[in-house]
């Protein structure tokens, strides 16, 4: 991970270095020092300054960023565009932007990753020049997601653990990363099974892991046989296991556990870890 000099970190933000070397000394910035005594800024940590305290970075470039710098250069100030263009860098550079501008993973994701690939799936019906569009899309917004997703803090080794996926036969690998993410910067630790995951599978997961909770993002209609064994499988779970199911076919489990919680969004997922968290261990 690349280290930064106060001087550099400062002209990054576009403030004097003695303000810098002032908000490290104040326990603002964590830093390390060299044998000579000069503090040192490891990159994530100044990205978490940037973010919590929403400091605008006045040259990016300075932090060899050169996705913040495409995406501004670009013009372009919708995420839609970078994607339907096939514009991996602009696609990072917004995104992380947005990220290091203070919005949430579960505002990022409810927000512009949803309504750009609504949009990218628009493409398709109209002919096949669509689904190349759409597929290279779908591929660039995976990159950028996982670009955020290395920038989350880090969640410690004892906190309890969240697992999910998607059902087999469902092949959507986005929503349930999101799902993982959003877990994460909920204070959870993520396992992500991924997508076309058999019950099976996820009740093997689930003997490893003992999760608190489980999420289910089901986005390709489910066969009503895959449908009953995912439901069968959430029966055996123990009742002290949060059940969250989401996606665009969620209604497809027609048949759940009555403390299982339907949910349409990111945000609900959020809030249901954030209670999650705030109950008693005993509980
Ligand atoms: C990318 C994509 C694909 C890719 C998937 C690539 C991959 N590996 O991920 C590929 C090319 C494989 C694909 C294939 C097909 N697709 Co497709 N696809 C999409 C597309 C464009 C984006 C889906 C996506 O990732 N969205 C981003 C996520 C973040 O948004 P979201 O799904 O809305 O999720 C939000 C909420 O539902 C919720 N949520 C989701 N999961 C969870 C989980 C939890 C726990 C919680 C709390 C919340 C939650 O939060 C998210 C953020 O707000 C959609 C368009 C669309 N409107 O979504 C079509 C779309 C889903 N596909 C569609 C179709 C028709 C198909 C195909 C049948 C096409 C074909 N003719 O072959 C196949 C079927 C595949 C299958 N086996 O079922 C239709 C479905 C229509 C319908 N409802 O019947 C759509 C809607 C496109 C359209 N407008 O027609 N597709």
């Amino acid at each position: 991970m690349r280290l930064l000099s106060t001087r550099e970190l400062a002209d990054a933000l576009g403030v004097s270095e003695s303000s810098l070397k002032r908000w490290v000394d104040s326990g603002k910035i964590s830093a390390s020092r060299t044998e000579g005594g000069h503090r040192r800024i490891q990159l994530s940590e100044a990205m978490r300054f940037i973010r919590d305290t929403r400091t605008p970075l006045a040259r990016p470039e300075l932090l060899d960023l050169p996705e913040l710098s495409a995406a501004r250069a670009s013009g372009e100030d919708r995420l839609a565009s970078f994607l339907r263009d096939g514009n991996t860098m602009g696609a990072r550079g917004w995104l992380m932007a947005r990220y290091l501008e203070g919005a949430t993973i579960a505002e990022l994701a409810d927000g512009p990753i949803r309504d750009a690939m609504a949009g990218l799936g628009e493409l398709w019906h109209h002919d096949e020049g669509g689904v190349f569009v759409e597929h290279r899309g779908t591929d660039v917004c995976l990159q950028a997601v996982a670009q955020i997703r290395s920038m989350i803090p880090k969640v410690a080794t004892t906190a309890a653990i969240a697992l999910g996926g998607g059902p087999a036969g469902d092949p959507y690998l986005l929503s349930t990363q999101l799902a993982a993410m959003v877990v994460t910067e909920a204070g959870m630790r993520a396992v992500n099974l991924g997508p076309d995951t058999p019950a099976g599978a996820f009740a093997h997961a689930v003997a490893e892991h003992q999760p608190k909770l489980v999420w289910i993002s089901i986005t390709a209609a489910l066969a009503p046989a895959r449908a009953l064994s995912m439901s069968r499988w959430l029966d055996t779970l123990p009742a002290t296991t949060t059940i969250v199911i989401g996606g665009q076919q969620s209604r497809a489990l027609s048949k759940l556990p009555a403390r299982a919680v339907r949910a349409t969004s990111m945000a609900d997922l959020a809030a249901v870890v954030s209670a999650l968290l705030k109950r008693p261990r005993s509980s």
